[in-house]
């Protein structure tokens, strides 16, 4: 009918030929490229060195929470993964941030980071400042793990093919433009350095490997655009909290 009319339409995601690897790898890196948190206007202020000690504890204390919130999502993930590989892969992203026997884990290093700052490890334990708007964007990630695919629910993770170069020149602007924060409670951003490329090729491989039709890529796609909307939202609630 539409077509005797000549009136154009788009073509339902079905009907569509899957992008090749590379395309769909170019689709998944412009999201990150045009909504990625590294050009959050709160971020930006940090990296002028313009933020407050109030405005830092503030980050950090409220960080906390998306932080304690990322291994009960990959526990969800895990319980989703198609095979025993791939939750020996993706078991790992757990243990970097409980800990085990071995390892004080990513939490412990952000309570570290809280001391560093200025804030005691009971307040941000006890979430005192943790803002409405941080809670619902970090609890819509945790609850998108458990709705959706397991192949969006990884794609949502891959924000980080990101977050190296961010991480890099944040330790290097804390360390240089806010002397007053204990360089030792940088050490959570020096162990992402390393966790998120390893955590990323394996979640970049299997989401180009498993998204088989173009309706499976759109919602990875999709996926991460939603995650990136999860990290610009935590920065707009914190950034409202802590105005200068
Ligand atoms: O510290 C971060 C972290 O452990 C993770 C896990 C990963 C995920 O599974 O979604 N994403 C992520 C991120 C962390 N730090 C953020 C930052 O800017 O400090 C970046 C964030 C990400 O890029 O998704």
């Amino acid at each position: 009918m539409l077509e005797q009319e000549g009136l154009h339409y788009n073509k339902s995601p079905e009907k569509e030929e899957p992008w090749t690897k590379d395309e769909f790898r170019q689709q998944l890196i412009e999201v990150g490229r045009s909504s990625y948190h590294d050009k959050h206007p709160f971020h930006v202020a940090m990296h002028e060195g313009a933020l407050s000690q109030k405005q830092i504890k503030g980050w950090v204390a409220n960080r906390y929470y998306y932080q304690k919130s990322v291994p009960i999502k990959d526990a969800v993930i895990l319980s989703k993964l198609p095979s025993r590989d791939f939750r020996r892969e993706w078991i790992q992203r757990i243990i970097d941030h409980d800990g085990n026997d071995e390892v004080e884990g990513g939490i412990e290093a952000w309570l570290k980071l809280g001391e560093a700052v200025g804030l005691s490890r009971q307040e941000v334990l006890r979430e005192d400042h943790v803002v409405p708007g941080v809670r619902f964007s970090v609890d819509a990630y945790v609850n998108f793990a458990r709705e959706k695919s397991w192949t969006e629910a990884v794609a949502s993770s891959l924000t980080e093919l990101f977050s190296p170069i961010l991480m890099k020149e944040r330790i290097k602007i804390l360390e240089r433009l806010y002397p007053w924060i204990d360089s030792s409670g940088l050490g959570y951003f020096r162990n992402r350095l390393t966790q998120a490329p390893r955590d990323t090729e394996f979640a970049l491989r299997v989401v180009l490997d498993y998204c088989q039709t173009r309706k499976e890529q759109q919602q990875a796609v999709d996926a991460l655009r939603f995650k990136c909307d999860v990290l610009w939202a935590q920065l707009d609630a914190i950034e409202k909290a802590y105005h200068n």
